[in-house]
């Protein structure tokens, strides 16, 4: 049965049920280690919410097409939705099974709430108490996934992209800048703008093109960063590099993302670009194509278009 998707900051239930599911996530070890990952230093256990952040680093470092451009695996092209609502989904699977509880449903951050309010406001949110996910600092010093010296079971960072976007492993707590380094969430007319739009995609298939994906992906909009974009640069820290999953924050981003696709095709039909007859050098990127997996088998874009067996979203109202 499908399970529901909320709004996070409505729910306490799900909000607590979240936050205890990441840090059994953030516990569990089920054998991959750093050695064997090929992550440089001692070889340790890496946890399951941690492998997470191995996968999304791995298919933002996999080109494709391969040595040519900017687009990867997952990102700055058409399979940015359909890639990431294939991770959401085997994270919720995961949440699933540690928490029990087979209802439970990813929350969503409707971040375009709070991008209608005063640039302190917004960095005010509900969202950054203690009782939802902690707030600002580093370390972050509140909250479920906060930093305590003297607890090595507190939420720690063990593996990060350094500056080379190589995978390093590290001990240290969670960063976050809110509205440090860009003052204002993306609002409403930005999503407005986003959901009007058509194409899904369209050629170059990249950062330049015109269409749904790139707007609300971000790269195309008058005030870009904008959209999924923003929200990362506007929460900062560890939401910047390509280990980004590495804050808690990136899955309501990314649900609220997948939130709007789903009432992008709610509008303009449920279809997918490009085709499988676009050239080789859209590998990756077609609806046929297997997509990059790392903890199950994978998936085709084909396969994620309509996921109403799985999920649904209790609001398509962006
Ligand atoms: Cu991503």
């Amino acid at each position: 049965m499908a399970v529901t998707r909320r709004n996070i900051l409505t729910n306490a239930d799900v909000r607590a049920q979240y936050a205890r599911g990441v840090n059994l996530l953030k516990r569990e070890f089920t054998g991959p280690t750093t050695s064997s990952l090929g992550i440089p230093g001692p070889s340790r256990q890496v946890s399951t919410y941690d492998l997470f952040v191995v996968w999304h680093h791995t298919a933002m470092s996999t080109m494709t097409p391969p040595s040519q451009g900017d687009r990867n695996a997952a990102h700055r092209g058409p399979v940015f939705f359909p890639w990431h609502r294939f991770m959401l989904i085997q994270l919720e699977l995961n949440l699933q099974r540690v928490l029990e509880d087979e209802t439970f449903g990813l929350p969503y951050w409707d971040w375009a709430a709070d991008g209608a309010r005063t640039p302190s406001q917004q960095r005010q949110s509900a969202l950054w108490r203690a009782t939802a996910v902690g707030g600002t600092g580093s370390p972050v010093r509140t909250g479920p996934f906060r930093f305590i010296a003297d607890d090595p079971d507190s939420f720690r960072i063990r593996v990060e992209a350094d500056a080379d976007g190589r995978l390093i492993q590290s001990n240290r707590g969670l960063r976050r800048d809110l509205g440090v380094s860009i003052s204002t969430l993306p609002n409403r007319a930005d999503t407005a703008g986003a959901l009007a739009l058509r194409p899904y995609d369209q050629a170059n298939w990249d950062t330049t093109s015109a269409g749904f994906r790139n707007r609300a992906e971000g790269w195309a909009a008058p005030d870009a960063p904008a959209l999924h974009n923003r929200v990362h640069v506007w929460v900062g820290g560890d939401m910047l590099p390509s280990s980004s999953p590495n804050d808690p924050v990136f899955y309501l981003n990314h649900c609220n993302e997948d939130r709007l696709w789903e009432a992008w095709m709610a509008r303009h039909t449920r279809t997918y670009v490009p085709a499988q007859s676009a050239p080789a050098s859209l590998r990756g990127h077609r609806i046929n194509d297997q997509m990059l997996a790392f903890l199950s088998a994978p998936m085709r874009p084909a396969d994620v278009l309509d996921a109403r067996s799985i999920y649904a979203y209790d609001s398509l109202a962006v």
